[in-house]
């Protein structure tokens, strides 16, 4: 192949990963933030139910969208098990399915508002949504499988792969995939979706199978999930260490990095948009999202004085772990022109709050600091 020939196979090549790529019509709304990988925002002012559309839904890949034959597909259950197993889809979509509304946050999700800017993915509050999720509990597989007793983690293997280039490079390119602690993969809220809303997964969020960690962060919840690797030690991959994870202890002066866990507290306003325009002197309903990991939201507040006086939002439907809940708050709008401060807040049902400021512990992940909504009265 000489040099042009080359250069026009790449070109031909990327345009056929980004046409399998682009499998469900999106809606207008979301942002581009990468577009090969594809990293797609979801609009999250647009939201109106507690269900995200599935074209609204916010896209996070690392690597290209891996191309898995339906047909031939098989999902390997291995490593500490007495019984490996090899499904066929139709062999996971016979076992008992649940469906369940789960959150998934992506770790970054608010990673714009760091003070000093930082390295990746730039959203602002729309990597996130919440979704009805059908499929098996990772229990039954691993019930199926016979994990042993003396099992400590399961490690979910997606089927795309890459080189993560940088200053510390990959060691040639690596799949993505996620550790979780055994306790937690036995747990009724962690399944291997094949449907979302009611619908076939898209092969953008996972086709045709894929992890959702009720309640942790989105990096857990593995897509395109090829292998369930039972371990008897804790996985320390790239993704464990040098990606999603946090420094949380801080042991005898020494700091150490431990992989991310369950989403953190947070409400996020839907309207009014950062920026916009609220009428003077009328009553406005600011709507607006709230999540708390593991456990049920317990409050949310709202402060437009800057953080001095919080009064609470009224909370919208059924409080429910692992998944969100809509809030509103009647704002009287003064009458007076000018700049507006927005502040909301969510405290969980066992009284875990969201700090004031960012704590640079947490590297670029699990932002959940108050963020202010800056509008204009007029
Ligand atoms: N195989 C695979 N699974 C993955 C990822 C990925 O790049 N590859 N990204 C993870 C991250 S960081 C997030 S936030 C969620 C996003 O899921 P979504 O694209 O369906 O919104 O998928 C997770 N699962
Ligand atoms: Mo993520």
């Amino acid at each position: 192949m000489n040099r042009r020939d080359a250069i026009k196979a790449t070109a031909l090549a990327a345009l056929a990963t980004r046409a399998v790529a682009q499998d469900v019509p999106r809606a207008p709304g979301l942002t581009v933030r990468m577009a090969e990988p594809q990293n797609l925002e979801s609009a999250f002012g647009d939201l109106t139910s507690v269900v995200t559309p599935n074209e609204q839904f916010f896209i996070r890949s690392h690597f290209a969208v891996p191309k898995v034959d339906p047909k031939s597909y098989r999902l390997m259950v291995e490593g500490a098990v007495e019984n490996p197993l090899e499904l066929t889809l139709e062999d996971i979509q016979a076992m008992p399915s649940v469906t369940m509304p789960l959150t998934l946050e992506c770790a970054g999700n608010g990673r714009v508002f760091l003070v000093p800017a930082s390295r990746g993915l730039q959203w602002q509050f729309g990597a996130v949504g919440n979704a009805e999720w059908t499929g098996v509990p990772l229990a039954a597989i691993l019930d199926k499988a016979k994990a042993k007793a003396s099992a400590v983690e399961v490690i979910l293997v997606g089927a795309d792969k890459g080189i993560i280039a940088g200053d510390h490079p990959t060691p040639g390119p690596i799949a993505f995939d996620r550790s979780i602690a055994i306790e937690k993969a036995k747990k009724p809220e962690v399944i291997l979706a094949y449907k979302q809303n009611g619908e076939a997964l898209s092969i953008s969020h996972g086709f045709p199978l894929r992890a959702v960690i009720g309640g942790w962060y989105g990096m857990a919840s593995v897509k395109w999930l090829s292998r369930i690797i039972v371990t008897e030690k804790p996985y320390d991959s790239f993704w464990q260490t040098f990606d999603y994870a946090t420094y949380e202890r801080r042991d005898g002066g020494l700091a150490t990095l431990v992989p991310i866990t369950a989403m953190l507290p947070k409400a996020q306003i839907v309207r009014p948009l950062i920026g916009e325009v609220v009428p003077a002197g009328k009553a406005y309903t600011i709507r607006g999202s709230a999540w708390a990991g593991e456990a049920a939201v317990g409050k949310v507040e709202v402060s437009l004085d800057g953080g001095k006086i919080w009064i609470e939002a009224k909370l919208v439907g059924e409080a429910k772990p692992f998944c969100w809940q809509m809030w509103t708050f009647t704002w009287d709008v003064p009458n007076a022109a000018g700049p507006a401060k927005l502040i909301c807040r969510c405290t969980d049902a066992a009284g875990k709050g969201q700090p004031e400021k960012r704590d640079p512990d947490r590297r670029t992940y699990a932002i959940n600091h108050l963020v202010p909504v800056e509008v204009t009265i007029r």
